[in-house]
Parts: structure tokens; C-alpha cells; sequence
């Protein structure tokens, strides 16, 4: 059965919608939608392991990491499940997303439902940037806005 998430984003000025999309238990995810009110450039994109924002996106927690690894790009060996890796937005402050990822699932263990979607300030360096925070966050900053991933109507 496939499986259908959504994730409202939610910042002072940055907004979103993002669709997710699982055919079966061990197909990809396909990410599709649009962040905008962003600055030109690139911009981490993670799930973060609680969904929880009482106290806005930082309630969030760190990168979802079930199996304790280090930062990464998400075509990496060594990367979180959480990890994403860069939406980027054009002149117009708008990014468009579509990407598909195998290791982040809408069911089983790395089941990103319930998690929260977080959008940065800055570009995630996939653990390359040779700074103290590049193996644990990708050194992407502040959260520029969040949303819990929860079950979409069919
Ligand atoms: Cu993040
Ligand atoms: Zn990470």
C-alpha cells in the first residue's frame, strides 16, 4: 500500500508545503512541494527527531538518528536518516523540491511521520565543512521554519 505524508512549514516569513510519497514498505520517498521566503541560495533541509514544537523549531531536537551515525549527504554512506541535505531558492526566494531518498521511510523503522521537517538559514556543508558542527549538523544555522510530518487524505 502506498503510503502519503504532508508537512506544513511554518516560519515568521518563511513558508511551505511539502508531499511525501512512498509506493511500498522498501521504496523511495519522493519529496515534492515548495519553501518560500527564503534568501537566494542553498538551505539545510532535515527531519529533526521530535515532533514537537512547544517552543518553536528548536522543541525539534537534533537530526533524526536512529542509528547513531554522523552527518552526512544524503547520498552518503554515513549520513543521518534525517538528513536531507539543501533545498535551494532562486532570486525569488523560492525553492522548488523534488527529490527522492531511500533511506527515509513512512513506515518501520526509519518512519519520519510524527517527526518534524526543519528548514535552515544557512547551507547543511553534508558533514564536509570542516567545522565543529559540520559532523553534527552540517553547520546550516538557525531554523528558519518547521512543521510536524503527519498522514495526508488520500
Ligand atoms: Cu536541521
Ligand atoms: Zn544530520
Amino acid at each position: 500500500m502506498p503510503t502519503k505524508a504532508v508537512c506544513v512549514l511554518n516560519g515568521e516569513v518563511v513558508r511551505g508545503t511539502l508531499c511525501f510519497y512512498q509506493e511500498g514498505p522498501k521504496a523511495p520517498v519522493k519529496v515534492t512541494g515548495e519553501v518560500s521566503g527564503l534568501g537566494k541560495g542553498q538551505h539545510g533541509f532535515h527531519v529533526h527527531e521530535f515532533g514537537d514544537n512547544t517552543n518553536g523549531c528548536i522543541s525539534a531536537g537534533a537530526h533524526f538518528n536512529p542509528l547513531g551515525k554522523e552527518h552526512g549527504a544524503p547520498n552518503s554512506a554515513v549520513r543521518h536518516v534525517g538528513d536531507l541535505g539543501n533545498v535551494e531558492a532562486g532570486d525569488n526566494g523560492v525553492a522548488k523540491v523534488d527529490l527522492c531518498d531511500n533511506i527515509i521511510s513512512l513506515e518501520g523503522e526509519n518512519n519520519i511521520i510524527g517527526r518534524t521537517l526543519v528548514v535552515h538559514a544557512d547551507p547543511d556543508d553534508l558533514g564536509l565543512g570542516g567545522h565543529e558542527l559540520s559532523k553534527t549538523t552540517g553547520n546550516a544555522g538557525a531554523r528558519l521554519a518547521c512543521g510536524v510530518i503527519g498522514i495526508a487524505q488520500i
